[in-house]
């Protein structure tokens, strides 16, 4: 089985070319994404055995999804297409440098997982299984169902990586503090974004966060600082600068990429700093491209940057 297991909604994603907002624009580009599956099409690309599951409805744009994440390599076994509701659908524009993301997502069939849609023998054999608090928001089973699948992972010595990814179009601060605070407790990696954590902590004070993050047992991952991303332990802060992008066309998806980054280089047995570079490395690679997940590189392209190898163009 998959050595990184993921799980969570997936969903259509309808955007407009060209610079134009949705209002005026008359032709969207039909695309998908999820953080979760986002961050299995990461690691397969770099050659990390990935699953991921969720439920899609049982129509054409959950068919398309199920494809294309399966065409990615990552192992959708668990996955579900089902009659019961529509898979959920988002809408992404990007006007005066400023990105809003427009959900249709309500009851989707995504939202109506429950506990027994997850699998522990699936989970138990797995090294990692990272886990967003996206799931948690969704519907009251998805909630059970986060927290059932770290359990099950716990239970079997898998790790649990957790990033946030702080919704607050789907849900208040004050609901979703008490939930993601809760299950950053449960984590052995803790991936979460500078400014998550300022709204998480109910502070500015950068001392202060590190502190509430030294209390957790996890590790923590802090994405998002102006140049770089710190690793934060128990006795020690270190700064990993970024790689810089050449051009930045859709900032979506950058955390998932680094999420993805970051465990190929855990499960290759890379320190945390090392791991940390490789996710700076797909985060911003995945900025350069439109959509979540299209611009991740394959393992052999991370080396050709990396070893700075020539380009050979013809
Ligand atoms: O991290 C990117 C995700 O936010 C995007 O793919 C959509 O999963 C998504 C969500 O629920 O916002």
């Amino acid at each position: 089985g998959p050595e990184v297991i993921t799980f969570g909604e997936t969903m259509a994603l309808l955007m407009p070319s060209g610079g134009k907002g949705l209002e005026y624009s008359s032709e969207l580009h039909s695309l998908f994404g999820g953080a979760e599956s986002n961050v299995a099409i990461g690691l397969s690309r770099l050659g990390v055995s990935a699953g991921w599951f969720g439920r899609l409805g049982k129509d054409p744009l959950g068919r398309m999804i199920f494809k294309k994440i399966r065409g990615e390599g990552v192992d959708v076994s668990r996955a579900e297409l089902t009659t019961e509701a529509p898979t959920g659908l988002m809408m992404r524009e990007v006007l005066m440098g400023k990105t809003s993301v427009y959900y249709y997502r309500r009851n989707s069939a995504a939202s109506r997982m429950t506990p027994q849609h997850v699998d522990e023998a699936y989970i138990a054999q797995a090294k990692i299984l990272h886990v967003t608090g996206i799931t948690p928001a969704l519907s009251e089973s998805c909630r059970e169902s986060a927290f059932e699948a770290i359990r099950m992972a716990r239970k079997h010595g898998v790790k649990v990586s957790f990033d946030p990814n702080l919704r607050l179009k789907l849900w208040s601060l004050d609901e979703a503090r008490e939930v993601l605070l809760e299950m950053a407790k449960l984590a052995d990696i803790f991936l979460p974004g500078l400014d998550e954590l300022k709204l998480l902590y109910q502070t500015e004070d950068w001392d202060e966060i590190v502190a509430k993050l030294r209390e957790l047992p996890a590790i923590s991952i802090v994405k998002g600082g102006d140049d770089e991303t710190y690793v934060v332990d128990a006795d020690s802060i270190q700064a990993v600068p970024y790689f810089k992008a050449n051009q930045v066309v859709d900032t979506v998806g950058a955390g998932d990429g680094f999420c993805a980054g970051f465990l190929t280089g855990v499960v290759k047995g890379y320190d945390y700093t090392e791991a940390v570079r490789l996710g700076n490395l797909v985060g911003s690679l995945i900025v350069q491209t439109e959509g979540d997940w299209e611009g991740a590189p394959t393992w052999e392209q991370v080396e050709a940057i990396l070893n700075d190898v020539k380009h050979i163009e013809r």
